[in-house]
């Protein structure tokens, strides 16, 4: 279904109402001093603004922006038209915040509920939110989206995983909300308990994280429904800037309030489609403070194709494929922990938990994958699938990667976004 014509507008109606709407951001983020002081160090002023691609003339704004402008460096309106903030979830360091107005808050339901109306979320259904509703933007985002479609909402929180599932069996719950590793964590319990098939979901989505194809058949094939990924970020404005729809082919960036640049993180240059780049994002109708150009360092390329089967007429970008800082170089071998995701999830007898370490060995670098597997006291299968795993990491990363097979719930859970990466290698 569709929520809005924004949704299909042709694509030259789309340009001309983002540069109506790109004009406006960056006179505003112009009375901004923080920003036009970055403006005037560059050398532009808002009226050099004359297209579209001019944009590319403006200044990047990164996560330092948002660190040296903390608390309110960034703010653009009065404090009194601020109803409310979020923040990103780092455990250390000074975390970028983000100003609602009420404008912003009602664009951002907005920009939710046409998530979920995407992939068939509606008033009929009964909707669960399984993450924390504090300063983390999936919780409110997604409480408030659901309402605004009219569904039913259980605003769970987080955690306790079988209190979720009982929940969602007693209350007939269709559809949720959660991060990946807390799908993962619902599929494994629901199939320990044998509740799978009390359930009546039909539909989840997902996001967050970053998370792999063979994830998402092990949630899909563990609750018996389809899952969608969904992207954003805090400094953005939170999920809502881009999502699945039915076609599962890439996700829709909501291009009316969002203007995305996929850039060669090194040279800066426009990548052109299917090329793996740094995406940087322009919020373009935000109020409460200027976003623009931010460098995401998440990679990813543009899909080819200006119309999707579903109609929509908004540029498609591939799911993410990791960030530019969460690579590591082993033994000279540049990998990303989603390489490894993919290769592995692909096993059925592999679990739901997994982690990647890199250690040091003598002078030599390691590097070993923890996985859960659901069938570790046959000794025999497990030898064979140890066996199996390596091998397939090879034929991937091109490099020997230790596997260790552990026991169902042998890995401990975090809270959160999931840590699947732990670097104790020695300096030398
Ligand atoms: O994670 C916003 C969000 C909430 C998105 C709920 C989707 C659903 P932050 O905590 O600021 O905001 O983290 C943003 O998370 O730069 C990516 O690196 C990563 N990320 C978000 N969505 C995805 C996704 C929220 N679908 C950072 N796939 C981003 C891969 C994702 N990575």
């Amino acid at each position: 279904m569709i929520r809005h014509k924004e949704e299909t507008l042709p694509k030259r109606e789309l340009k001309k109402l983002q540069f109506k709407r790109l004009k406006e951001t960056v006179s505003r983020g112009y009375e901004v001093p923080y920003y036009r002081t970055k403006m005037k160090e560059h050398g532009i002023t808002p009226d050099e603004i004359r297209t579209l691609d001019d944009i590319r003339t403006l200044p990047f704004m990164t996560k330092e922006d948002f660190r040296k402008a903390f608390p309110f460096g960034l703010l653009g309106v009065p404090i009194e038209r601020v109803v409310r903030i979020h923040a990103t979830s780092g455990t250390t360091g000074t975390p970028s915040t983000a100003f609602y107005t009420a404008q912003d808050i009602d664009t951002w339901t907005e920009l939710i509920a046409r998530n979920l109306t995407s992939i068939g979320v509606t008033a009929a259904d009964r909707f669960q939110n399984t993450v924390s509703h504090g300063l983390f933007t999936g919780g409110m985002g997604y409480l408030q989206g659901a309402q605004r479609v009219g569904a039913m909402v259980i605003p769970f929180g987080g955690g306790m995983t079988l209190k979720q599932l009982e929940f969602m069996r007693d209350f007939k719950v269709t559809s949720f909300h959660a991060i990946p590793s807390f799908g993962l964590k619902m599929a494994e319990t629901a199939k320990k308990e044998g509740i799978s098939g009390e359930l009546s979901l039909r539909i989840g989505m997902l996001g967050a994280e970053n998370w792999s194809e063979g994830t998402r058949k092990k949630i899909e094939e563990g609750l018996q429904i389809d899952v969608y990924d969904n992207y954003g970020l805090t400094e953005l404005v939170g999920p809502g800037v881009s999502c699945e729809c039915p076609e599962k082919n890439g996700m829709h960036v909501w291009e009316d309030h969002f203007l995305f640049e996929v850039l060669d993180p090194e040279t800066d240059e426009l990548l052109g489609p299917n090329e793996d780049g740094e995406m940087v994002l322009t919020a373009l109708t935000k109020e409460a403070f200027p976003c623009i150009r931010f460098r995401t360092g998440d990679l990813c390329s543009v899909l080819e194709g200006d119309i999707c089967g579903c109609g929509r007429t908004h540029q498609r970008i591939s799911r993410i494929k990791g960030r530019i800082d969460d690579g590591f170089i082993i033994r000279g071998v540049n990998i990303f922990p989603k390489q490894i995701e993919e290769v592995i999830m692909q096993f059925p007898e592999i679990g739901y938990n997994y982690y990647i370490k890199l250690w040091t060995k003598g002078v030599m670098d390691e590097i070993t994958v923890y996985a859960e597997t659901n069938n570790f006291n046959d000794t025999h299968a497990r030898i064979a699938l140890q066996r199996d795993i390596t091998r397939a990491l090879y034929e991937t990363v091109r490099i020997r990667v230790n596997v260790e097979l552990v026991e169902e719930d042998g890995i401990p859970r975090q809270e959160g976004k999931a840590k699947r990466l732990l670097d104790e290698r020695e300096e030398k």
